[in-house]
């Protein structure tokens, strides 16, 4: 598959995600920054590749897309043979079901509720405890899921790509940190997964500049 162009910014879990998946698979890239915090910095039309202003988004020869598990599968199917999702229809849908808790209530509570609430900026303080409490749920389920060494099990699928950026960003809030030392199996695949390359190329701007906090 030759390059393709990703609309989106270091900074965004979702944008990560599409990179993860392009950089495991080994499809050339080019990223065009777009903080979709500052409208006024957009590149031109952005909003006619995503009319819903969020980020990533896509090109691959003229061919325009937006949603990260879209991206994902169009870029899988074009490489042939990734080795991202399993084979069998238990594990694909075990792989989905990961990938939608991720959407649905990983990253809303882990990264908005925990990780946003606990360390971004002004409006930030203490948790609430139901918060923390959502937090803990959505951890014990995904350990429950977890099948070891990959969350699926012998090999690293979308599951785990989904995952990581999350993890990685709750991680830096206290309570996020707190809560995941509760869930070692969780905790030990994060190391092994932050190794990987991929993740080591696409480092949310936070972990090449750490702070003397980060390091607690
Ligand atoms: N369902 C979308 C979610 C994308 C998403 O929520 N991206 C975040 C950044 S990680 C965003 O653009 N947020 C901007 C906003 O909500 O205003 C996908 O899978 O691509």
């Amino acid at each position: 598959m030759d390059q393709v162009t990703l609309y989106g910014a270091t900074y965004s879990v979702f944008t990560r995600i599409a990179r993860l998946v392009l950089e495991e698979a080994r499809v050339g890239y080019r990223l065009v920054e777009t903080d979709i915090f500052d409208r006024d910095s957009l590149p031109p039309g952005y909003l006619d590749r995503h009319p819903f202003g969020k980020i990533p988004a896509f090109e691959h020869q003229g061919f325009r897309l937006f949603e990260t598990d879209a991206i994902a599968r169009y870029v899988i199917e074009n490489v042939g043979d990734s080795g991202l999702v399993p084979e069998t229809v238990p594990a694909r849908a075990r792989m989905t079901q990961i990938q939608r808790i991720v959407d649905n209530y990983a990253y809303p509570v882990l990264v908005w509720g925990v990780y946003v609430g606990e360390t971004g900026g002004e409006e930030a303080g203490p948790l609430a405890a139901e918060t923390v409490e959502q937090a803990h749920k959505v951890l014990a389920v995904l350990e429950t899921l977890w099948a070891g060494p990959y969350l699926l099990g012998a090999a690293l699928s979308l599951a785990d790509l989904w995952l990581a950026p999350v993890l990685v960003l709750f991680r830096y809030a206290p309570t996020g940190r707190a809560l995941l030392s509760e869930f070692p199996e969780l905790e030990s695949w994060l190391q092994r997964l932050q190794a990987r390359p991929s993740m080591q190329a696409t480092r949310f701007p936070r972990e090449l500049a750490p702070s003397a906090q980060d390091a607690l």
